[in-house]
């Protein structure tokens, strides 16, 4: 069982490992592969098989006081994370039956408040921002898209998303200056997705292991924010969708779990439930103003999305991006700023 749970990487922990009970708390990693995991607390423990064990968790503050049964009690004082979810997790088959969590009235009403301002907040964004509309959709009997275009070049920035290896900043001459253990860094993202941060904000993703998890950079290679929006990877396109400065990145076409988020970790943009496919996506500027539209599509059909109030006369976004014919799953995008005029 994994509680105040952060993220894949970031939890405390009650189980069974081998022949004991242990609780313990994980916080990234030290060194590659090395992660930054402390026992709390252990005690001998003889699970047999197929038992049925109920676990029990008490958390108060810094507090952690975990049981199986009566017999096995383990306690610890921890301070590093205050808070998180609950959730199941196993390296051998287990088969899990229920799950309970509660906490005082007065948690519940802040957890509640939070949520709820949380949504309302999106919600005001979400109102204020382009909505997607369908341009265009047709079908397709061949599996992937073709695209071409030419634009100026891109520079390039030291910023490695390095796997396994994490998330690397360095200067022109190689030297690293910065390495985060963070976890199976992918897909890095620069663009200017913040105005109040100078230059250029860095987005990325986690795979392999520790789905999901999402790192923002400023522009020195330090973290601003991280959170774990859903349990996959997937690339996070930069997209000039308003026309101004701050550009978001699209997630995913998930109706539900997807959507564009800003540099705040924000989702400010949600698709459409209308059937579309959501099986692969990309980020173009195909029509109008100098906007992007995201293509949506999957093995039968491709949609093309565009912005309501499309086209805009006005002076607008217009950054540079990486040369189409450079694209792959495993670039890093850049996007560097520019305007229409
Ligand atoms: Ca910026
Ligand atoms: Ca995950
Ligand atoms: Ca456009």
């Amino acid at each position: 069982m994994a509680f105040r749970y952060r993220n894949d990487r970031c939890y405390y922990f009650f189980g069974v490992k081998g022949d004991k009970a242990i609780l313990k708390v994980v916080n990234h990693a030290v060194a590659y592969h090395k992660p930054d995991e402390k026992i709390l607390a252990e005690s001998k423990f003889n699970l047999k098989p197929g038992e049925f064990l109920t676990a029990t968790i008490r958390v108060e503050g810094s507090r952690i006081r975990a049981q199986f049964g009566d017999s096995v009690i383990l306690e610890a004082q921890d301070p590093t994370f205050a808070e998180g979810k609950t959730a199941l997790t196993a390296d051998v088959p287990a088969k899990f039956s229920w799950v309970k969590v509660t906490a005082s009235a007065e948690e519940i009403k802040r957890i509640e408040k939070f949520v709820a301002e949380k949504e309302k907040q999106e919600a005001k964004l979400q109102a204020a921002n382009p909505r997607p509309v369908v341009w265009k959709k047709f079908a397709i009997n061949e599996y992937g898209v073709a695209i071409t275009r030419l634009n100026d070049g891109a520079e390039p920035a030291i910023f490695y998303a390095a796997s396994d290896a994490g998330a690397f900043y360095a200067d022109l001459k190689g030297n690293v200056l910065k390495h985060h253990f963070f976890g199976h860094v992918q897909n890095p993202a620069l663009a200017n997705f913040r105005d109040d941060l100078p230059g250029l904000e860095i987005v990325s993703i986690n795979f392999w292991g520790n789905q999901g998890i999402i790192h923002y950079f400023d522009s020195d290679g330090d973290l601003y924010y991280d959170f774990e929006p859903v349990q996959h990877g997937s690339m996070c396109l930069p997209i000039n969708w308003t026309g101004k400065s701050e550009e978001f990145f699209v997630l995913s076409p998930d109706v539900t779990e997807g959507g564009m988020y800003d540099g705040r970790g924000r989702r400010v943009v949600q698709f459409p439930a209308d059937g579309h496919p959501y099986q692969c996506n990309a980020v173009l500027d195909f029509t109008g103003d100098c906007r992007d539209e995201v293509v949506v599509w999957d093995p039968y059909e491709l949609w093309i999305y565009t912005q309501h109030d499309n086209p805009k006369p006005d002076r607008l976004y217009k950054p540079q991006r990486n040369e189409l014919y450079n694209y792959s799953n495993y670039q890093a995008t850049v996007s560097l700023p520019g305007w229409s005029r």
